[in-house]
This record gives C-alpha cells, sequence and structure tokens, in this order.
C-alpha cells in the first residue's frame, strides 16, 4: 500500500523528473513553497539557524529547514508560537519547515526519561521541569508550529542493540506511527512522515518499512542511523532499506552527515538530508571547501591572503582572507563563526546543487567520483 497520490489536493505535492541509477531528482510541494530534491535542511533547532539571519539563510540555496518539537515546546512553548501566528511568522521564515518530533531529543538531551507504551516522560535540559511527549502530543506541537512536515514520534534505537532491543524499540515506534497517521490532521500542503527504525538488521528494517508502507504516509525517513555504527555500515544499511520504501514518495535520512554521506546518500535513494554540521563546525572553525575540510584555527593561515575557497561565491569568500577569518577565530569574534556558517551552508548547497545538476544529466557516477579524489584529500 503507498501514500494516496498527494501531487495536488490534501498532503504534500512530490514529483519526480529524473533518475539516474537509484539516485531521484524530484521537487517537493508544500504549503509554504516548493523544495528541489535531493535537498539539505539546514538545522534551526531554537527557531534560529544559529547566527544567520533567515535572509542569509536562504542566499545560501536552502529552501526548507528543520525545526525542534523538544526545544520549542520547553522554550518558548507550542502554544505560544501559535498564538504568535506559527514558527514560518515567529522566525520570520516564510519558506518551509519540517519538524522533528523530540524522541531523539528527549533520549539525547532530557534527564531521568522514562519509556512506556503510551509516550515518554523526561525532565528538561533547562530547568529540569516535567513534560511528558505522547505520539499525538507530538503531532499536535507540529501543528501548533504550522510545521509543513511534520514527524511520526519514534525512538531512535541506539547502537550497538541486540537483534531483540531493536525489534521491541522499532515496534514500539511502528505503534506510534500508526497513532500519529490518526492524530495527524490532513490538510494541502502539509504531511506525516513515517520513519524506518530496526538498527543495523535488514530483517527488521523491512518490516518496518513494510509496517509504514501499510499505514501510509507522504514521506518515509531513514531513522537509526549516523549513531554511532560504521560509516561503510550506514551506507549498506540504507542501501537495504531505501527500496524498501515507496518509489514515488520522498526519502528523507535523518541526521546525517559529512559531505561525503550525502553524495553516498543520494546514490542510494535518498532525497532529504538535515544535519548540525555545517553549522556546528562554522561556529568551532571548521570550514568545508571541495578539497576536504579545513581548520581555521590552524595557525598555517595566519599569512594567507587567499579566500578559504576561490571556487565559492559567498560573502566570506568574496571579501575575506583565509588570513583575516583565522584571526577572528584566534580573537573569539562573532563574525567568525558568522562568516563560516554562511561558508559552509554554502558550501553544503553548492554540494546538492551540484548533485541534482549530475542527476538529470545522468553523470552521478562522474560526478562522485570527482568529488571523493578532490575532498578525499583532507585539511589543506
Ligand atoms: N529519529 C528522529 N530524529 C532523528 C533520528 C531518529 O532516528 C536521527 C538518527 N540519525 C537523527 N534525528 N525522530
Ligand atoms: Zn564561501
Amino acid at each position: 500500500m503507498s501514500a494516496p497520490a498527494t501531487t495536488s489536493g490534501a498532503g504534500l505535492g512530490f514529483e519526480l523528473f529524473a533518475r539516474d541509477g537509484a539516485a531521484r531528482r524530484g521537487r517537493l510541494t508544500t504549503a509554504h513553497g516548493t523544495v528541489e530534491t535531493p535537498a539539505f535542511m539546514p538545522v534551526g533547532t531554537v527557531a534560529t539557524v544559529k547566527g544567520m539571519m533567515p535572509e542569509q539563510v536562504a542566499a545560501t540555496g536552502a529552501e526548507i529547514l528543520l525545526g525542534n518539537t523538544y526545544h520549542l515546546m520547553l522554550r518558548p512553548g507550542a502554544e505560544r508560537i501559535a498564538a504568535l501566528g506559527g514558527l514560518h511568522r515567529f522566525m520570520n521564515w516564510p519558506k518551509p519547515i519540517l519538524t522533528d518530533s523530540g524522541g531523539f531529543q528527549v533520549m539525547s538531551l532530557a534527564s531521568l526519561r522514562r519509556l512506556d507504551e503510551d509516550g515518554v516522560t523526561f525532565k528538561s535540559h533547562l530547568d529540569g521541569s516535567a513534560h511528558r511527549l505522547t505520539p499525538e502530543r507530538a503531532v499536535e506541537i507540529q501543528d501548533l508550529l504550522d510545521s509543513n512536515v511534520t514527524m511520526v514520534l519514534d525512538e531512535c534505537t541506539p547502537f550497538p542493540a541486540t537483534e531483540e532491543q531493536a525489534a521491541s524499540s522499532m515496534r514500539l515506534s511502528m505503534r506510534w506511527a500508526e497513532r500519529c497517521k490518526a492524530a495527524f490532521r490532513l490538510r494541502p500542503g502539509y504531511g506525516l512522515f513515517g520513519i524506518v527504525q530496526g538498527g543495523v538488521y535488514p530483517a527488521l528494517r523491512h518490516e518496518s518499512a513494510a509496517a509504514l508502507r501499510g499505514i501510509g504516509f507522504d514521506g518515509y525517513a531513514i531513522g537509526g542511523l549516523a549513531v554511532g555504527e560504521p560509516p561503510e555500515t550506514m551506507l549498506a544499511v540504507l542501501q537495504e532499506t531505501a527500496p524498501a520504501l515507496p518509489a514515488e514518495r520522498p526519502r528523507y535520512l535523518m541526521g546525517v552527515g559529512r559531505p561525503q554521506d550525502l553524495v553516498e546518500s543520494v546514490r542510494r535513494g535518498v532525497d532529504l538530508f538535515d544535519c548540525v554540521l555545517p553549522t556546528r563546525s562554522g561556529r568551532t572553525g571548521r570550514g568545508y571547501t571541495a578539497d576536504g575540510e579545513v581548520n581555521m584555527k590552524n595557525a598555517r593561515h595566519r599569512d594567507d591572503p587567499r579566500p578559504l575557497d576561490a571556487a565559492c561565491g559567498c560573502p566570506l569568500c568574496s571579501g575575506y582572507s583565509r588570513a583575516y577569518l583565522h584571526h577572528l577565530f584566534r580573537a573569539g569574534e562573532m563574525l567568525g563563526p558568522i562568516l563560516l556558517t554562511l561558508h559552509n551552508l554554502t558550501f553544503y548547497q553548492t554540494l546538492m546543487r551540484g548533485l541534482r545538476g549530475a542527476i538529470e544529466t545522468g553523470s552521478l557516477e562522474d560526478f562522485a567520483a570527482a568529488f571523493h579524489e578532490a575532498y578525499g584529500r583532507g585539511d589543506l
């Protein structure tokens, strides 16, 4: 069973117009605009992409942001954001927004977590106050935020986990997915994504994908990866899982990843990504270029008049030297993280544009080979 055709009418539109091997070139349509896929979503956890004005984020080429149920329910509160006109208005980002459901963040950030069949109780990492998330409340919060893409509440199975642990965790997530579907308010331009779990076990991944297909979602995420397993394991699980998802619906690999992971995951059929890496690295002095990662705090940049990446058209690379950026980081100046975040987000969006173009022209294998050849050079 697949999701209903939603190219027009209820839900989210998704068209595919080119394929190259398992890779897909598509367009997601929401109530707040369209997203060319494969796409990378910058992370705007607390209703801001750290250090960036929304206009700057849009100028990097980003068409959709990720927001977080967990953080926003704690502060400033979902009902408050709803009363202020929703998350788009609140943060002045008029384009599409996808929100994560909170389960993953509860497990990584909250204290005193207690998971039961009905949901999860936890204490806030901010002030220790007690809160509860159920599948129904997670959907309601994302509705209050006016999120275009609501994610089901799931449990991200930790790595490592035995097959028995991964199975019972995944089956709980599938029961929660069904409750999320029942609680979700259908409306045009908004959709609900299921999340495949099952750890590193192919049989469990297939069982999870089949359960979600049976329920029927607007899109299908692959969760529980990039949680500490080796990169080759992640790609093997991905290669196993992607073909088990409906071909005509978007696929989202949650929390991934490094530039090389994006290239390899697109080759295996992923349409959507999110990751804190470009923004977090930007704040800590790590820059991405076609020739690999660069640590701007390294003394070797002290006298370097060249831009970080001569091929990049971002504000950092068009106006400032490596020596100046190095100086800003050494001096602890806030412009350093701002400029480098802007560059890193531009690098990620430029990579996605390159991948989309390569799929359109049927040259993805050559694009990937050339990317790895240059990027593999590492710190320069
Ligand atoms: N589930 C949810 N959010 C997530 C993950 C998950 O498994 C991951 C795993 N990489 C990141 N974010 N809901
Ligand atoms: Zn740049």
